[in-house]
């Protein structure tokens, strides 16, 4: 099923015209309306009818997160506020936040994309749609819910946290939909196991997830305990928020809806595009939106697009699911890990939870990580000795997968719980 298969399913040629035409169109409006772009095209030479093809793409200067936030409020925005009747806000972990904002038609499209997402998700009208996801100045709740209004799913805005409350709405709504970011949905599974619900009398049939990585461990974890079938959905705020991307039932990889925005992959270090199939650091350029538009967004986020055609027959490329972020890579003892890679050890093992972090630390010059992490009630053993065994085994585990030498410390329950919003899995002490 595909919401617009006209857009989804576009022949590659007509859809390279209908980019080139969108990006022409932006780029003549923020040539005008945004300083920031007014001055570096002219700065470069750069007339907008220069760019007769989207491979003239590289020739436009990137737009950086620091660039945003010196315009921070309204500095980006390319219509008067009078204008705009959305505003959203990035999370703002790595600084200033920035403000987004939409025009009554950029939500439209939004609530067009979001629901393209939701269906390749497997969701249709019947379905009754919890979307746990914060419903606030986070593009997740909001974003989601035009989507599944769009679409005519009987939506639930559930948001954020009151996780007991949330497992009971599960059951007496018989939602069938279960749209947070995974480490909420495993939080979820671990609280009703602890309820003692009986899962497989849910009516849980799909569950969208995203805002943060996530592993195919984590995916089988949580199709496992949930009973549902996941997928996975990317977006950021700046560019929209979700929508973005996201997989359709093939789960090999998300398609990007390059109607609306063109993607590139660059070297996070040069800048210069990567070969086809490399990984590198995901580049948008908004091809519609009126309130913010961008071009050449740095993400932050690496990634890699997949070769080949995908059988549910959407011709939008696909790129791999994120695998962590330029700024997210730790360099421990000059190995590089990202957190998605302990995730992926960490829940490939019988008695974890989705409760962790990664403790750095320098001792005597030299890194010591420290993997501190909360274990499901039945594994914490009574004797001290079958405790240090499964932390042993933790332990060798990390460090045989991974390459470099960890150390793991059990926590006190609820000390990690991930109840609201995105989890934090490092705490870098190195610098203090
Ligand atoms: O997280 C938008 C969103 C909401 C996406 C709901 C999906 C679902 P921000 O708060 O601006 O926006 O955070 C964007 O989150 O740069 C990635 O690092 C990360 N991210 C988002 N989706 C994924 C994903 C929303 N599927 C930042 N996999 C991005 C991995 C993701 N990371």
């Amino acid at each position: 099923m595909m919401w617009e298969p006209k857009y989804e399913s576009m022949d590659p040629a007509q859809l390279a015209q209908l980019q080139l035409e969108r990006l022409q169109s932006t780029l003549t409006r923020v040539a005008r309306n945004v300083p920031y772009y007014h001055k570096t095209f002219a700065a470069q030479g750069i007339e907008p009818d220069d760019i007769r093809s989207v491979s003239d793409l590289s020739r436009l200067p990137f737009t950086t997160k620091a660039v945003l936030r010196d315009a921070y409020p309204y500095g980006f925005f390319a219509v008067p506020l009078r204008e705009v009747v959305r505003l959203h806000s990035s999370s703002g972990t790595t600084g200033k936040s920035t403000v987004v904002g939409y025009t009554a038609g950029d939500l439209k499209k939004w609530g067009a994309l979001t629901a393209r997402v939701l269906t390749a998700g497997g969701v249709t009208r019947e379905d009754v749609v919890q979307i746990a996801f914060n419903f606030g100045l986070f593009t997740g709740g909001f974003g989601f819910l035009q989507g599944a209004e769009a679409l005519g799913a009987a939506l639930v805005p559930a948001s954020s946290g009151n996780t007991r409350r949330q497992v009971a709405i599960m059951q007496d709504f018989k939602t069938s939909v279960l749209v947070c970011t995974p480490s909420y949905a495993l939080y979820l599974a671990q609280t009703m196991e602890d309820m003692g619900v009986n899962v497989n009398a849910l009516n849980l049939r799909h569950g969208l997830f995203g805002a943060e990585c996530w592993s195919e461990a984590a995916r089988a974890r949580i199709e496992d305990r949930l009973k549902l079938s996941a997928t996975d959905n990317y977006g950021i705020s700046e560019v929209m928020g979700p929508g973005v991307a996201g997989e359709c039932q093939q789960k090999n990889g998300l398609h990007i809806n390059e109607d609306h925005f063109l993607a590139e992959i660059v070297d996070p270090a040069t800048g210069e595009p990567v070969p086809d199939g490399e990984v590198g650091e995901l580049v948008l350029t908004t091809l519609t939106k009126e309130a913010f538009p961008l071009v050449r967004f740095r993400t932050g986020d690496l990634t890699r697009f997949l070769p080949g055609p995908c059988p549910c027959g959407r011709t939008l490329k696909r790129m791999e699911r994120v695998r962590g972020r330029v700024d997210d890579m730790l360099i421990v003892r000059g190995v590089n890990v990202f957190p998605s890679q302990i995730e992926a050890v960490l829940l490939d093992i019988e008695g974890t939870t989705p409760q962790w972090r990664v403790v750095l630390e320098r001792e005597r010059g030299l890194d010591k990580a420290t993997v501190e992490l909360e274990i499901e009630e039945k594994f914490v053993f009574d004797r001290m000795a079958d405790q240090q065994k499964f932390l042993e085994g933790v332990r060798r585990r990390l460090t045989s997968d991974l390459g470099v030498g960890f150390e793991v410390r059990m926590t006190e329950p609820g000390l990690l719980a991930a109840e609201e919003g995105k989890a934090s899995r490092v705490l870098d002490k190195r610098e203090e």
